[in-house]
């Protein structure tokens, strides 16, 4: 009877306190963290987002639950760093070229250092980060980094020549903006969610970005010419508010640092492929026409690009920044990452 009784508390104390850890998972609490996001859901950054909340709450076994909100519901595009830093969100995505002065060093990535394609950037953005570590990200965990295909311009009329582009009001950040107004564009700045209205209200007639906004935007309606220049990335980055970073326990937060290096290369490849995608869309469904710049034509574009990584060097160096290194570390890393 004794040895009855024994064995039935040993069994209410196994199905109390083991079973539902078994059967749970082994993180033992749950966590449900906000991530922000300021373009609409259908766009590359949003799809990143998406991914990246699939694999942790898979990873986690569903320990961490992640809230996502996508088109600046959270937090705007400009606000994105201040607001996850504030707390507003834990997490936020941000493009560096919407506050130039602020992410100095790792918008360097947008420099005409000729990267080829996202995924290249991606990686060398993300190495560049943590070879330097720059202060700008000294109050966040950053949780990715990536960049945009190479820079086009999508326009309501062609653009042939450097005639044709002067004047024109195209819409561009950072990096990119300002190779627009060496080339003698009327350069307007605004983040990409804002450019939908300005296109259409006329405010711009067009803009210099990755060509898969011509399908995720739907500009393929509005700009029926791309001039291909491939220029100029535009960097991105997923940051993390610190304090809630530190409070997650090291097995999850283990699950997210393993997956800062595969997220980073995982959206350059998406990039990459989306913008085969959306050229192809755009011409087959929307008639929109490629310009190749003629030879010609091509050398004068890049003769006047040619003083912007010097002139660069030396505006770094007026903020006590080295920019002669950060040129040599991301000329390395280029060649290390490129396919
Ligand atoms: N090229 C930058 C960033 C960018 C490219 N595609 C998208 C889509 C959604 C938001 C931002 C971006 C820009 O032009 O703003």
């Amino acid at each position: 009877m004794k040895k009855l009784f024994t064995s039935a508390i040993g069994l209410t104390v196994f199905v109390v306190f083991c079973i539902p850890v078994f059967s749970f998972n082994v993180f033992a609490k749950s966590y449900q963290l906000n991530y922000a996001n300021f373009p609409p859901a259908s766009t590359f950054p949003c799809v990143q987002m998406e991914r990246w909340k699939k694999e942790v709450e898979k990873r986690t076994n569903g320990a961490v639950k992640i809230n996502t909100f996508p088109g600046g519901t959270l937090i705007g595009a400009k606000g994105m760093m201040d607001g996850v830093i504030a707390g507003q969100a834990d997490i936020g995505n941000l493009c560096m070229a919407y506050q130039p002065g602020r992410f100095v060093i790792t918008n360097a990535v947008s420099l005409p250092l000729n990267i080829r394609d996202s995924k290249t950037g991606s990686l060398v953005l993300l190495d560049l980060y943590n070879r330097l570590k720059p202060e700008a990200f000294s109050k966040v965990k950053v949780l990715a980094m990536f960049t945009t295909a190479p820079s086009n311009i999508m326009s309501k009329k062609p653009v042939k020549n450097l005639n044709d582009l002067k004047g024109m009001n195209l819409r561009a950040s950072g990096g990119a903006a300002q190779i627009l107004k060496i080339w003698g564009a009327n350069q307007i700045g605004m983040p990409m969610s804002a450019t939908p209205e300005a296109l259409q209200k006329g405010v711009v007639q067009g803009l210099f970005s990755s060509v898969e906004v011509m399908k995720d935007f739907n500009f393929a309606e509005d700009c029926k010419y791309v001039t291909l220049t491939q220029t100029a990335v535009y960097p991105f980055a997923v940051v993390m508010n610190l304090s809630k970073w530190n409070k997650l326990p090291e097995n999850l937060q283990k699950v997210m640092d393993d997956l800062v290096r595969e997220q980073s290369e995982w959206t350059g490849n998406y990039m990459d492929n989306h913008v085969k995608e959306a050229m192809q869309y755009s011409k087959e469904k929307q008639g929109v026409e490629f310009i190749t710049l003629a030879k010609t034509e091509h050398s004068k574009w890049n003769a006047k690009l040619a003083p912007v990584v010097d002139d660069w060097i030396v505006k770094a160096k007026a903020k006590n920044i080295d920019g002669d290194n950060i040129v040599k570390v991301l000329e390395e890393l280029i060649n290390k990452h490129k396919n």
